[in-house]
């Protein structure tokens, strides 16, 4: 049951929320020109799939309270930076540091960058996350909104995923003994990254080669 203020709070969080849609509308909007330009352009798409989303008034007001911070609207204006949160699923490792880059590139200022592909937490969870400001273009100004932005491939989504489904956020921390089993399943994601990155590359020699390579041996 929510208190007055509460609910008062919730009234007035409408417009914030509506401008980090904006943000999350402006910010899918490039990244999907980006895909289907790669792929058009360098027969190669470096986006698998993008999930958003706007964080709940409920979430909002948790994240508050559990900061020690006032449930007011400035409040969540001012300390909140994930209320916008936009996650892009990449084939390889080097595709999260493109759209990086094509963030940067694009008139998109990148304010932090947690870097957990480099460093991974010690649970083994890798991401690249940047807290970004997204220009939206309302018809008489433009206004800067931040939003939230994780960068990951297909095996660091599969492990976070099943991650959160096993050891959901309101469980703690995994227990001692499971903690060595995830970090190993962690490891192997890396590797399945490692393989593919592998693999991709030397389709990309065998292409190279096979044109007056191996035609050229002729039949025997
Ligand atoms: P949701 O529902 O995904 O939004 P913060 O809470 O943001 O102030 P922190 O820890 O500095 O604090 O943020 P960080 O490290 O940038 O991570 C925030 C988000 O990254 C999380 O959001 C998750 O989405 C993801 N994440 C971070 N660590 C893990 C992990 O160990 N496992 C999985 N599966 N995801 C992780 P929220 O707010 O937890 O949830």
């Amino acid at each position: 049951e929510r208190t007055g203020s509460e609910l008062e709070f919730v009234r007035e969080l409408g417009g914030l929320l509506l401008m980090h849609k904006f943000a999350v509308d402006e910010l899918l909007t490039k990244l999907r020109i980006w895909s289907e330009e790669f792929d058009y352009a360098h027969e190669h798409d470096p986006i698998e799939h993008i999930a958003s989303r706007i964080k709940r008034p409920e979430s909002i007001m948790q994240k508050l309270r559990r900061k020690g911070l006032p449930v007011t609207l400035a409040s969540a204006r001012d300390h909140l930076t994930d209320i916008a949160g936009v996650r892009v699923v990449c084939p390889f490792v080097s595709d999260v540091y493109l759209i990086r880059d094509l963030i940067r590139r694009n008139g998109m200022e990148i304010v932090q960058t947690k870097d957990y592909i480099a460093e991974p937490k010690p649970n083994g969870y890798r991401s690249l996350h940047l807290l970004i400001r997204v220009p939206v273009h309302l018809s008489d100004r433009v206004e800067k909104v931040t939003a939230e932005i994780q960068l990951r491939t297909i095996a660091m989504d599969f492990w976070a995923a099943v991650e959160r489904k096993i050891f959901d956020k309101s469980g703690g921390a995994p227990r001692p003994e499971f903690s060595g089993e995830l970090k190993a399943a962690a490891d192997a994601a890396a590797d399945l990254d490692a393989r593919m990155k592998g693999l991709h590359e030397l389709k990309a020699l065998a292409r190279e080669v096979v044109p007056d390579g191996i035609e050229g041996l002729g039949g025997e």
